[in-house]
């Protein structure tokens, strides 16, 4: 029986960079994710067609999840893959909505925030290429949920989601799936997964950090099971709804316990660690935590080693934040190098259209063409690839990469939970300026250039403004702009950049190669006076 339920529509159900993200508690409102689905399945029609659902495991998924069930078969879907246990990491999903040919995903997860009832909750949505909807959907369905007073729903049981099996409800198939099994085939068809295994023979070691997140199962039956990586040497395996009680993001601060094991103790080769929903990755090496930006640099730069891109790239792409390494190493290719916004939408789209092969963001994304998402484990095993071709030591492979290509010192800034009117003052009082900056002298370096980032999409023509202020003062960058994920005030993000040309010092650390575009950044942007922070919540 298909029931419909009346309820009063919720007006705060915004679309950020990446889906629907808000505290716990609020969610579990009532009739909150319904209403929310109701929209979504009101502007993709979904009706005979095939679904993807799964989620990071955290709490409340399993309600969120049966939730979405029933109202998939009211809809009239026809056919809807699920994880078991209500588990599929983002690229897994990704990969699975292309493999059956989905019309959409679901993915409930909100990534690298902390879960639990005090944490955060969040619904990613699909489109049937794999990768995130475009903003035209997204914005559409926001506009949906603000009128949206009813939903239809299935009265019917849950579905037992703990094992494989096909259950029959009404005219829609549900088959809850293993989904570890195809996303590893996957992976064996991009990597040598024989040179890996001898890596691991020839006693090279490592330590992965799932962070009680969804790479968990998939890491086990990857590296223990498939490329013989000792069992301990994997950490926080098992997904738990409160990730432990940990902060699933795999940054230096958040991973503070992988990066003391590897970086600062060098108990171990190799490092990695992904987030909440198995999207990013953090690399680690003997002395050295790599810079997101750079470990895209150098995935580009040495690809051809890996047998899935052995045919070269057919271009590459960055987050307008993320450094400008992977420029460098496009030139040295040949490659053309796209510059999108913050989010993975906009690779997506270059992608489809092949004209990327590689993109990355600073935040620890870095994907490839094989799914339309950004890939925690895939850059792992790049990286294992690479090294396995390469015998020397990560602090080597960045030595010789620096050395080639000169190094862009990098940090991000996270002011984190700031009053939100205050954040957007900041930028709108920046903007101001904007046009007063050029050829002003900040400390010893000039300002070159500013604007206000804006993007127009050469594949569907779309167009994106106001994504980010960066000042370029010679050889150095700082980029401003707001965070679209966060859920509670707003969170300025500040990241800053200064290139070591060939032959310079590329030996120092980052905090103090920096220390004076940082001391820039916080004033021309007035960061204390605005948000009340003598410094950053966060650096990576
Ligand atoms: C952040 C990152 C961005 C990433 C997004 C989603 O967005 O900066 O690069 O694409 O999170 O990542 P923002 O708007 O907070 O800066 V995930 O792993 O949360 O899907
Ligand atoms: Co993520």
């Amino acid at each position: 029986m298909i029931l419909s339920v009346d309820a009063r529509p919720y007006l705060d159900q915004t679309l950020g960079t990446s889906g629907l993200r808000k505290p716990t508690g609020h969610a579990m409102q009532p009739h909150y994710v319904a209403l929310f689905m109701q929209a979504v399945f009101a502007e993709i029609d979904v009706a005979g067609a095939t679904l993807v659902v799964g989620g990071d495991g955290r709490f409340f998924n399993d309600e969120a999840i049966q939730t979405i069930l029933k109202m998939a078969v009211a809809h009239k879907v026809g056919h809807v893959v699920v994880g078991r246990g209500g588990l599929l990491s983002t690229p897994a999903a990704s990969a699975l909505i292309r493999a059956r040919r989905a019309k959409a995903g679901i993915i409930l997860s909100a990534s690298h925030n902390p879960g639990g009832p005090d944490g955060d909750f969040g619904i990613k949505i699909n489109a049937a290429h794999g990768g995130p909807i475009p903003i035209a959907v997204s914005d559409a369905i926001h506009r949906r949920t603000r009128t949206t007073a009813h939903y239809a729903i299935a009265d019917m049981p849950d579905i037992a989601l703990d094992r494989d099996g096909r259950h029959q409800a009404g005219g829609c198939l549900i088959e809850v799936i293993d989904g570890v099994a195809d996303y590893v085939a996957l992976l064996e068809t991009l990597f040598d997964f024989e040179r890996i295994a001898d890596l691991f023979r020839s006693g090279f070691t490592m330590r992965f950090d799932a962070m009680h997140a969804v790479t968990g199962p998939y890491a086990t039956a990857l590296f223990q099971h498939r490329l013989g990586l000792p069992a301990a040497s994997l950490m926080n395996q098992v997904p738990l709804p409160d990730f432990g009680g940990l902060h699933p993001d795999p940054n230096p601060h958040h991973a503070a316990g992988l990066v003391d094991f590897v970086a600062a103790r060098a108990q171990a080769d190799f490092g990695a660690a992904s987030d909440g929903d198995g999207d990013r990755n953090l690399i680690v090496g003997r002395g050295l935590v790599v810079s997101p930006s750079d470990s895209l640099a150098v995935i580009a730069a040495n690809a051809h080693l890996v047998p899935g891109y052995r045919g070269g790239l057919a271009g590459v792409a960055r987050s307008m934040p993320t450094s400008r390494a992977l420029d460098r190493v496009a030139a040295s290719l040949g490659v053309s190098c796209h510059v999108t916004p913050t989010g993975w939408k906009f690779f997506a789209s270059l992608l489809e259209a092949g004209l990327i092969t590689i993109c990355g963001e600073e935040s620890a994304g870095t994907g490839s063409n094989h799914v339309r998402e950004k890939d925690g484990l895939w850059a792992v095993m790049m990286w294992l690839n690479i090294l396995a071709e390469r015998r020397q030591p990560v602090s080597e492979i960045l030595r010789d990469h620096w050395q080639a290509h000169g190094r862009d010192y990098y940090q991000r800034l996270d002011f984190e939970e700031v009053d939100a009117a205050a954040a957007e003052e900041l930028m709108e009082t920046l903007r101001r300026r904007m046009p007063r900056l050029p050829g002003e002298l900040a400390g010893r370096l000039t300002v070159t250039d500013v604007n206000d980032f804006a993007y127009d999409d050469p594949v569907d023509g779309s167009t994106a403004t106001k994504q980010g202020v960066q000042i370029i003062a010679d050889e150095a960058r700082i980029v401003y702009r707001l965070s679209g994920t966060g859920t509670r005030g707003a969170t300025l993000r500040v990241y800053l950049e200064r290139f070591a040309p060939r032959g310079a010092d590329h030996h120092r650390q980052p905090a103090e190669a920096l220390a004076e575009v940082q001391a820039i950044a916080m004033q021309v942007a007035d960061v204390t006076r605005f948000t009340g922070r003598a410094g950053p919540s966060v650096i990576s």
